[in-house]
């Protein structure tokens, strides 16, 4: 990895750390990105399936595009990146995960109390009642949008569409860390989707080293700190490995 010397100065001496994380991290476990050449929605535009108003329209195909999704995140597995911020997590004192991603693998790999501002695939709720749904009408609603049990209203992915306010005490959690952590990472994402990529932003304007970690720059880079081009699943381990060289150093 090549990496300057503030890198290392900081990641090892770190004391507050705060990841954002997005679609990239979960590529190597075989998840689509959105955007890019090899990106989910080279057919639809984000913004035509991730709002409201398409499921409205048309609710058996935007159900039937996430009981796919949901489909293929089922059958993977957290990558090496995931794995590391879990363990990042047990290395240091003060630590929030904050993602964009609704494929619950950070849970899977061990990561606890995640942020998730753009909600959980794995859930859905009633848009009349708001009652979660039961697993057993979801377990028979593969192609078409299901009826809640309750109250006979549409049920939709739990997740967060364009136009649509986030999670507002988890957006809050994660803007408080990225004021006072002292090390930010930005990781597989393409900073393009607000309120989301204003967060790394936060955490320059309050003193904080950002490491962004892409295999390509975006539209982020020219205003972290630092980018190291790489994936996730590569540079991440790398980093706890020297968060540990400074552990076992305090520890002797
Ligand atoms: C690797 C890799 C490897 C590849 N390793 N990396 C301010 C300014 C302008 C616009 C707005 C603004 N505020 C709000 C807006 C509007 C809108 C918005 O941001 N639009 C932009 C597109 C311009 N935002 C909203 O509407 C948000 N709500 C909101 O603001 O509420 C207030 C409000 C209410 C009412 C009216 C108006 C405002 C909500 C945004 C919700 C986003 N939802 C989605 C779908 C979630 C459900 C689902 O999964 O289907 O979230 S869209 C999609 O994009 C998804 C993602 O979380 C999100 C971000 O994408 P991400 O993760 O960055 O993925 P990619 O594919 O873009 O990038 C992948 C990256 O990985 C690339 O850089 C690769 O290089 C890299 N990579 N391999 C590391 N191995
Ligand atoms: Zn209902």
């Amino acid at each position: 990895m090549k990496t300057s010397k503030t890198v290392k100065e900081r990641v090892s001496g770190a004391e507050s750390v705060c990841v954002l994380t997005g679609a990239g991290i979960s590529a190597e476990s075989g998840v689509p990105t959105f955007r890019g050449k090899e990106g989910l929605w080279k057919k639809f535009k984000p913004e035509e399936l991730a709002n409201v108003d398409a499921f409205m329209q048309n609710p058996t195909l935007v159900w039937e595009w996430y009981s796919y999704r949901k489909k293929v995140i089922s059958e993977v597995q957290p990558n090496p990146g995931h794995f590391a911020l879990a363990e990042m997590q047990n290395l240091i004192r003060d630590f929030t995960l904050v993602t964009q991603n609704v494929d619950n693998l950070h849970t899977r790999a061990g990561s606890r109390d995640v942020l998730e501002l753009h909600g959980n695939i794995t859930r859905s709720y009633c848009i009349r009642c708001r009652k979660p749904a039961s697993e057993e009408l979801l377990q028979k609603s593969e192609k078409a949008a299901p009826v809640c049990d309750y109250c006979g209203g549409l049920v939709r992915p739990d997740v967060v569409w364009f136009g649509e306010y986030l999670p507002a005490a988890a957006f809050e959690e994660a803007v408080d860390a990225a004021g006072r952590c002292d090390l930010f990472l930005c990781v597989g994402t393409s900073g393009i989707v607000y309120p989301a990529a204003s967060i790394p932003m936060t955490a320059k304007e309050h003193g904080a080293f950002v490491l962004e970690i892409n295999p390509e720059y975006t539209d982020l880079s020219s205003r972290v700190s630092e980018t190291i081009i790489g994936k996730s699943g590569e540079i991440l381990p790398l980093l706890v490995r020297i968060m540990k060289e400074e552990h076992n150093h305090e520890s002797a």
